[in-house]
């Protein structure tokens, strides 16, 4: 019988986010841990991705990635996705259930996380451009037109399909990027969504993982 092999993901070498947790790799670590998967990971630098040596791996030249054995992915979303079909816990069994935390998985990645990357982007790089005072309230309309309705969905529960999923997964990490601008303080119940994330011991022993690449520090 061949022995499990071990998953290798890729993350920066030296992630912008200074040790915040931000960079997708995050979520794929958080899921391998959700479910008590040991893993290894490979950092590379931002001059690495672009190598053939990683494009075989990633046609896009990004992190993260994923390889375990013969396989190897990319898209954070469906290397969460492949980890939450091997292994309990991130997927309910029923198949309703699971179709509809599936499409929280979609929601996340395809509706929620584009107006807050879009947002994120031109506040880094349009700074300058004379266009970027007219464009931004329209980028921050976008993120709150998405923010208000995942807000009204959630409502009191503390999860957004009865329980935690990998969809909760994947719509914690985005939001997060949102709660580091002040994106989230018009919306406690969406706050208080991503501290009981950030509360799960699998969050934080991910988030710690990540941190240690930044400060050197175990
Ligand atoms: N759709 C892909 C996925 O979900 O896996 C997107 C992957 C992606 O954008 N990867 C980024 C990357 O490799 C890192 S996460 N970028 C390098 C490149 O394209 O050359 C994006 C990211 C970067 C930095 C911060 N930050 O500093 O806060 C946050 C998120």
């Amino acid at each position: 019988m061949a022995l499990p092999t071990t998953p290798t993901i890729t993350a920066f070498e030296r992630s912008p986010d200074r040790g915040r947790g931000l960079a997708r790799d995050m979520r794929v670590r958080w899921a391998l841990e959700e479910v008590g998967q040991p893993y290894e990971v490979r950092l590379v630098s931002f001059a690495a991705m672009k190598e053939p040596a990683h494009r075989v791996l990633h046609p896009f030249g990004q992190i993260p990635t994923y390889e375990e054995g013969d396989l190897a992915l990319f898209e954070s979303g469906a290397i969460v996705f492949h980890i939450a079909e091997r292994h309990q816990g991130l997927l309910p069994d029923d198949a309703n259930a699971r179709a509809r935390a599936i499409a929280w998985m979609f929601a996340a990645l395809n509706t929620v996380e584009p107006p807050i990357i879009d947002r994120s982007m031109a506040v880094l790089f349009e700074r300058d451009k004379p266009w970027y005072a007219d464009r931004l309230p329209a980028l921050e309309d976008s993120v709150h037109v998405r923010l208000g309705e995942l807000s009204s969905r959630l409502g009191n529960a503390d999860w957004l399909d009865g329980a935690f999923s990998a969809g909760d997964l994947l719509m914690v990490t985005v939001l997060r990027r949102a709660a580091v601008s002040g994106l989230l303080e018009k919306y406690p119940n969406l706050s208080a969504y991503v501290a009981r994330g950030e509360a799960r011991p699998a969050y934080q022993r991910a988030f710690d993982a990540q941190l240690v690449v930044f400060t050197g520090k175990p």
